[in-house]
């Protein structure tokens, strides 16, 4: 990037680079709807929001946004925005119902129809292979936690491709496989529910294995010219003060929230001090020769969500405690801090600069590699007035603020070539059900009627003007 790249151009101040891509965001249990439809099978996340108190007011993915039936209609809603991509997951009990064998030609129609449709409305298509939607016969099986699964994905990995190879134009992995393995089998709050520690770190080694086994099965399947990328969510881990302890607290965090993903796909090593930290839990045998060599098959670009940061302190070592955590190996010296400000619904702090904070970090740490904001947005109480409006100035704050923060990255010599807005609609959101909109189109879903919100619309001008005005 040339610093005149950067440079306003009329009608904008913060101008961004002119290929930038400018996206929207879902993923396929939290819009498709038509659960038991077309031969698609039971995923971890059917059965465990169909389980009694793990989803607020037991809402489930059965209907969620019906995009399933209106993939026309969502379609239409993105021409109208003017995005450049579109990022969706598919879901792999569509594809390959109970995760073994052949592929299911129903399922890969419903995104060949998507995709075709994308391409014809000029949206370039961007598929992620895990959004958590694990079938529910390997979990039976054993699944994150259990080695075979590595290679399950990979197989499934493989079947995509050679079937949406000429239409998908990047291909990305998993999605967050930190809330795979820490909230789904050490908190226990996500599917499929388990809390063992020891279980979350062999679902997070496997899930490393599982990303670099599919790179390769992605490579031998797919034009040399498609984009190979993995998402993760980095935690921007702050010491509430710059005292050894609190360092070292958030250096425990690091360990395991960023580099327990960060090294062993960008370095092919393990981080030394998470294994000491976790030594209590695990040996980690279960790490066997090749495997790390293996997660670090190169990949093109690298995904970042980004929401909010996370202020850690240090806490006196406290017993051995029976509340499950998802931070295995530092639940016990680490205390979660307040960010002060803002809050989101979600309750999450407003904070764009650790957005920056980063993304200059990735330039620095992984020089070379492209980044890419493959999510980033917030959940607001919104409503339609009496008019039909949907007004949400909190949420265009959010964006003018992450935006501009993005824009000082690249300023400041990150790599970044693209902002994906999460979301393009209101969804199913995880284990808040549909109490959480995260979206700029706002859904009612007893009708199912969409309505651009206001950021929508203020989105729609960024994209248009290739940056912000103040
Ligand atoms: O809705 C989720 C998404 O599925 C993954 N990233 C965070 C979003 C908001 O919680």
């Amino acid at each position: 990037m040339t610093s005149t790249d950067a440079l306003p151009r009329p009608g904008a101040t913060l101008r961004f680079p002119e290929h930038f891509r400018w996206g929207t965001a879902t993923a396929a249990y939290q819009i498709e709807g038509a659960a038991d439809e077309d031969g698609r099978t039971p995923s971890i996340w059917d059965t465990f929001s169909r389980t009694p108190g793990k989803v607020r007011n037991g809402d489930t993915g059965d209907i969620a946004a019906d995009h399933y039936h209106r993939v026309s209609e969502d379609v239409a809603l993105m021409r109208q925005l003017g995005v450049s991509d579109y990022r969706f997951s598919l879901a792999w009990p569509r594809v390959q119902p109970t995760g073994r064998g052949p592929a299911l030609q129903k399922g890969l129609d419903f995104y060949r129809r998507l995709t075709d449709e994308l391409r014809a409305a000029g949206i370039r298509p961007v598929a992620t292979l895990y959004h958590w939607d694990l079938p529910q016969e390997l979990e039976d099986a054993g699944g994150w936690p259990h080695r075979e699964t590595a290679y399950r994905f990979a197989e499934y990995a493989g079947l995509a491709a050679e079937a949406l190879g000429d239409r998908v134009a990047t291909w990305t992995t998993l999605n967050e496989p930190w809330c795979a393995a820490f909230l789904g089998y050490g908190s226990g709050v996500h599917a499929p529910g388990r809390t063992s520690a020891v279980d979350s770190l062999r679902a997070a080694h496997h899930l490393n294995l599982a990303h670099g086994l599919a790179v390769q099965a992605l490579r031998g399947a797919l034009p040399g010219t498609a984009e190979i990328s993995l998402t993760l969510n980095l935690h921007a881990v702050r010491a509430h003060t710059d005292s050894p302890e609190d360092l070292d607290a958030a250096r425990r965090i690091d360990a395991v929230g960023n580099r327990i993903f960060l090294d062993p796909v960008f370095h092919g090593r393990l981080p030394e001090d998470l294994v000491r930290d976790t030594a209590s839990v695990t040996d980690w045998s279960f790490v066997e020769d090749g495997d790390l060599r293996t997660a670090a098959a190169p990949v093109d670009s690298l995904g970042i969500n980004y929401y909010s940061p996370t202020e850690v302190a240090a806490a006196t070592p406290s017993p051995p405690s029976l509340s499950p955590s998802p931070w295995a190996g530092a639940e016990r010296y680490v205390r979660f801090a307040d960010v002060p400000g803002p809050r989101t619904a979600m309750d999450w702090p407003v904070d764009a600069d650790g957005l920056y904070e980063l993304l200059v970090r990735l330039r620095d740490d992984l020089p070379g590699v492209p980044l890419v904001v493959t999510e980033n947005g917030a959940a607001y109480e919104d409503y339609a007035d009496p008019s039909g409006q949907v007004k949400d100035p909190e949420r265009v704050a959010y964006l003018q603020a992450h935006l501009a923060a993005v824009h000082r990255a690249v300023e400041d010599g990150a790599d970044v070539r693209g902002y994906f807005l999460w979301s393009l609609m209101d969804n199913f959101e995880w284990a808040y059900g549909y109490s959480k909109r995260f979206g700029i189109v706002h859904v009612d879903f007893p009708t199912q009627r969409r309505t651009f919100k206001a950021s929508a619309r203020w989105y729609a001008d960024v994209i248009a003007r290739g940056g912000l005005t103040p």
